[in-house]
């Protein structure tokens, strides 16, 4: 192969793009904290999951969370498994009560 500018630069930008993407995905974990009261009051339960993991709320909390803080944008959803009637959130959700998700979500896609 002969070492032109354009080879240089397209070598640099693989290396880079290889580097963004490494950086991309220690960023892809997404830690949520569900509380059973408003304004992150109650009690608590936290789990850190990879982005677009579907996780049961744990049933000591089950159809009893008020309020969510979390990192980036979470789906909840009203049944286990990711399944039912659902609702895409930008974080934090300190009181689900203004949106009719109180006391309803049984899982959560991170
Ligand atoms: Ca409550
Ligand atoms: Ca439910």
């Amino acid at each position: 192969m002969k070492i032109t500018l354009s080879n240089i630069l397209c070598l640099f930008l693989a290396a880079f793009s290889l580097m963004a993407c490494t950086i991309h995905l220690d960023d892809e974990d997404r830690t949520v904290t569900v509380y059973t009261d408003p304004s992150f009051r109650g009690q608590r339960e936290q789990r850190t999951e990879r982005e677009g993991k579907c996780a049961n709320v744990p049933d000591s909390v089950n159809d009893r969370v008020e309020s969510i803080a979390c990192n980036g944008d979470i789906t909840v959803y009203e049944h286990e498994d990711c399944r039912g009637a659902s609702r895409r959130f930008t974080c934090d959700i300190p009181n689900l009560n203004d949106f009719g998700w109180a006391d309803r979500i049984s899982s959560i896609r991170f």
